[in-house]
């Protein structure tokens, strides 16, 4: 259910007593009221508004955008990155849990890297040192509150940020993953419908802050019947044989991953609804099937929003901003989770129009989802708090840089220590897995420039290429013991390691120092 109450007031005063509240009171308005006289209606009507979009675990190859041969169908999202500027380079920086969701909405609404959240995975620990305790005070809500915007958030409940999600003025926070409009996607499109109708009959003028989040196409994947029905998906069971308009395996499918990913029982690996342990095409097919069609539903509801925003006159001045929290495997390299770095789930679809944002273009970028809270108070004209770690894509969003920075790390610590690291700089990325205590210790290295997908020699077996369709070319596998790159490899683990003693990795790989 919806609450509406401003969080900034109320834990003031419930702090004080009735006499300091009076004082308070007066000092307030002694300080509000020159403020007041500088914003009349008229200026503060100028003030940007912000849509930020997020859904739930997909990857930007499920998008035309990212990959020109999805038959995904996203007709809202095509036009936005035609009306504004796709980055190409979207990554979040990982997990040290297996719900990798958590972190990553950590890091979007603190700005913070992932070693120095409030948490960090370390059996026993309460409270990361590394992190200030009252952080919630500073994150994305919270912010945009003290600048006088009006924070509005929908979204799913848990597997989050409870205490900055808190901070919204509005919040409904509601697992909604159901096939009919009261119980999936449409029912966060309708909250942030009945917000906007509110706002109208109010004449409220202050800008906004919406935070417009989906709890699909996270798994279960019950989609409407109509969408499912274009992508020949059926959400109680799974045909023998593969429907004819069942999406095609991706490029990179793979009946079983080379090596173990290092996570005993995991969740999404063994038990998710509809797929379970198979990783046969007639699973595989059915539930990406399920996923265009979430996907599909999602992109119609964030059009209903649009509509609305344009019909009243907001939509010119508003920032919006589409991603994902992580991305996904569904079959890719014979994996069905989050829990991987290679590139269908490291990165994230990231697509963003507004105000002065070129439009049609495409860049690099090198981002993190932990770059969207500087982003926007780079837009929005507001301070980022001191405990941001992350940078404004400003500079790539108005085309005067291709990147904000030169090298990516990310991790995967949710399973057994230290887990999977990575490293990308230029053309180049190298992952390395240090798992089930030594058993798994293992070094890949990409040319992502010649080999996009991240194919491995399993993806050049007779079988593999007959399923998928896909013919690799030669040099399309793992580069790590290949002499012509010992050069490149060479480098990327010293950035690798550079990166983890920079931020704060509390593990080291077994061809790492130790910690001292
Ligand atoms: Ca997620
Ligand atoms: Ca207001």
């Amino acid at each position: 259910m919806g609450r509406s109450h401003p969080p900034q007031f109320l834990l003031i005063c419930t702090r004080m007593n009735t006499m300091n509240l009076v004082t308070f009171a007066v000092g307030t308005m002694l300080l509000l009221t020159p403020a007041l006289a500088q914003q009349p209606d008229a200026a503060q009507k100028e003030r940007l508004n912000i849509l930020f979009i997020l859904v739930d675990d997909q990857s930007p190859f499920d998008l035309k955008v990212y990959d020109p041969d999805s038959v995904c169908r996203t007709p809202v999202i095509d036009l936005l990155a035609k009306e504004g500027t796709v980055i190409d380079g979207a990554h979040h920086m990982g997990s040290w849990s297996g719900a990798v969701c958590t972190p990553s909405r950590h890091m979007v609404m603190s700005g913070r890297t992932v070693w120095h959240l409030p948490r960090r995975g370390i059996r026993g620990e309460k409270q990361n040192p590394l992190c200030p305790k009252d952080l919630a005070e500073q994150t994305m809500a919270a912010v945009f509150n003290r600048a006088g915007y009006d924070t509005m958030r929908t979204c799913k409940r848990g597997n989050s940020y409870k205490a900055a999600n808190n901070q919204f003025t509005v919040v409904h926070d509601k697992v909604m993953r159901g096939a009919d409009g009261k119980n999936g996607s449409a029912w966060h499109a309708d909250r942030v419908l009945d917000y906007l109708k509110q706002r109208e009959s109010e004449n409220d003028a202050d800008p906004f802050l919406i935070y417009f989040g989906f709890s699909h196409p996270h798994d279960p994947r019950h989609a409407p019947e109509e969408y499912l029905a274009h992508y020949g998906a059926q959400n109680r069971s799974v045909p023998s044989e593969p429907a004819e308009n069942a999406p095609p395996l991706p490029r990179n499918y793979l009946p079983a991953h080379p090596f173990h990913h290092g996570h005993p029982r995991l969740r999404d690996e063994v038990n998710v609804q509809g797929v379970k342990r198979r990783r046969d095409p007639a699973t595989l097919r059915n539930e990406l099937g399920r996923q265009f069609a979430c996907n599909e539903n999602i992109d119609h509801q964030i059009g209903r929003v649009l509509n609305r925003l344009e019909a009243m006159g907001e939509l010119d001045n508003t920032l919006i901003i589409y991603t994902s929290d992580h991305g996904m495997a569904i079959g890719r390299h014979g994996l069905q989770g989050k829990q991987n770095l290679y590139e269908h789930t490291f990165r994230v679809p990231f697509v963003v129009k507004g105000p002065g944002i070129p439009k049609g273009k495409r860049v690099q970028g090198n981002v993190y989802l932990l770059d969207v809270l500087p982003t926007l108070c780079d837009f929005a004209g507001v301070p980022a708090p001191a405990t941001v770690e992350g940078r404004s894509m400003r500079p790539v969003l108005e085309g005067k840089q291709e990147t904000i920075r030169d090298v990516l790390y990310g991790v995967y610590a949710g399973g057994t220590k230290p887990g999977m690291r990575c490293v990308k700089k230029g053309n180049y990325k190298l992952i390395q897995y240090d798992s089930l205590d030594g058993f798994v210790r293992e070094t890949q290295l990409f040319d992502l420039s010649n080999n996009p997908d991240e194919l491995l020699a399993a993806h050049h077996v007779d079988v593999v290429e007959f399923l998928t369709g896909n013919d690799p070319k030669r040099h399309q596998r793992n580069l790590a013991t290949d002499p012509n790159f010992a050069n490149v490899r060479a480098e990327l683990e010293a950035l690798l390691l550079a990166e983890m003693q920079r931020l704060d990795d509390p593990y080291r790989l077994w061809n790492q120092p130790a910690i001292k």
